[in-house]
């Protein structure tokens, strides 16, 4: 067994980009957040609580998909290695795994901006999976894709409808990152989120318990730890609310009265007037037609569309054009 890590993103350049980042998004109007920020050790244990809630269905839905198609899939392409994009130490990474053993693959490479994430699943899978090298990428989807080193015929896989938190003009430059990851014969395996009646995407992100609005708010802790902030999780709502027209789940922080803060590091005064919304997430839903058209753009085709039975979710698989 063989766990390696490469580092393409240290704690400095972390810590640079969520301070520029901030900086940008909290001046101006409205304030928004980058999605990334909220998966801290808190905000990835709130994450995986989320994906057991009654009311998420898209992570059952996706794992029940690749019980049914991950190893046709894995056969069809019968890679070296897998590449997970984004973090993902699931049922789901294990279920490719599996697949991969049977035919004849090797490495498993996983992307994430956690060390201290990629460290504790290479040594479990590392355990589990005897046979297989393992390589933990740190860095960021959006910036360090073409540093992922390529071993040979690969399956990129990015799960779990990450790719719902970007707009359409931030999936066309990393879906042509994706592209570029591609050789001839290797294939991109996507997971979909799809566009469905608004009570259960409402309901979705909106559980009884709570704990979606937990996670939204770790944001606020996360600035206050990383930037000397003094944000009060008490002084915001939580509110998550479907789009019909831009198809997409928007998830904001409602301030609660006037609100005075600061960021001591980046010596930044904050001000929220009452209601006045922190934008932290979309999460876009999609159609066939909508995946398509957004693989054509980056230079990809669409392979194979597989859904669930009650068309909740899909997986995309796509090739270079
Ligand atoms: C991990 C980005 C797919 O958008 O559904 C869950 C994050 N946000 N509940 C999503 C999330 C609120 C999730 N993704």
């Amino acid at each position: 067994m063989s766990v390696e890590i490469l580092s393409l993103c240290g704690p400095e350049e972390f810590a640079r980009t969520l301070a520029a980042d901030a900086r940008a998004g909290l001046t101006r109007r409205p304030k928004t957040l980058p999605a990334k920020y909220f998966y801290d050790e808190r905000g990835s244990e709130l994450f995986d609580r989320i994906t057991r809630l009654p009311e998420y269905y898209l992570t059952r839905a996706e794992t029940g998909l690749l019980e049914r198609c991950a190893e046709e899939l894995v056969a069809l392409v019968r890679p070296r290695e897998i590449v997970e994009i984004g973090a993902g130490f699931s049922r789901k990474t294990q279920l490719l795994l599996d697949a991969l053993g049977k035919h004849g693959g090797q490495r498993f490479v996983a992307l994430d901006v956690s060390g201290d994430a990629l460290r504790a699943a290479g040594e479990r899978l590392g355990a589990r999976y005897p046979w297989l090298e393992v390589l933990g990428v740190r860095g960021d989807f959006e910036r360090h894709l073409a540093g992922i080193p390529r071993s040979g015929a690969r399956l990129v896989c990015f799960l779990g409808s990450t790719i719902g938190n970007l707009t359409a003009e931030e999936r066309l430059p990393f879906l042509r990152d994706v592209r570029a990851m591609l050789a001839t014969n290797d294939r991109f395996l996507l997971g979909v989120d799809l566009v469905k009646p608004l009570a259960r995407l409402h309901a979705a992100y909106n559980d009884a318990e709570g704990v979606t609005e937990l996670f939204n708010k770790n944001v606020l802790l996360v600035l206050n730890r990383e930037l000397g902030g003094d944000l009060d999780p008490r002084d915001f709502a939580h509110r998550a609310f479907y789009d019909p027209r831009r198809e997409r789940i928007e998830m904001r922080l409602v301030a609660l009265r006037r609100i005075e803060a600061r960021l001591a590091r980046l010596e930044l005064p904050l001000v929220f007037e009452p209601t006045e919304e922190l934008h932290t997430e979309i999460s876009c839903k999609f159609r066939r037609e909508v995946v398509a058209a957004g693989f054509k753009d980056a230079g990809l085709v669409l392979e194979r569309w597989l859904t669930d039975e009650p068309g909740d979710f899909a997986l995309a698989l796509g090739r270079p054009g």
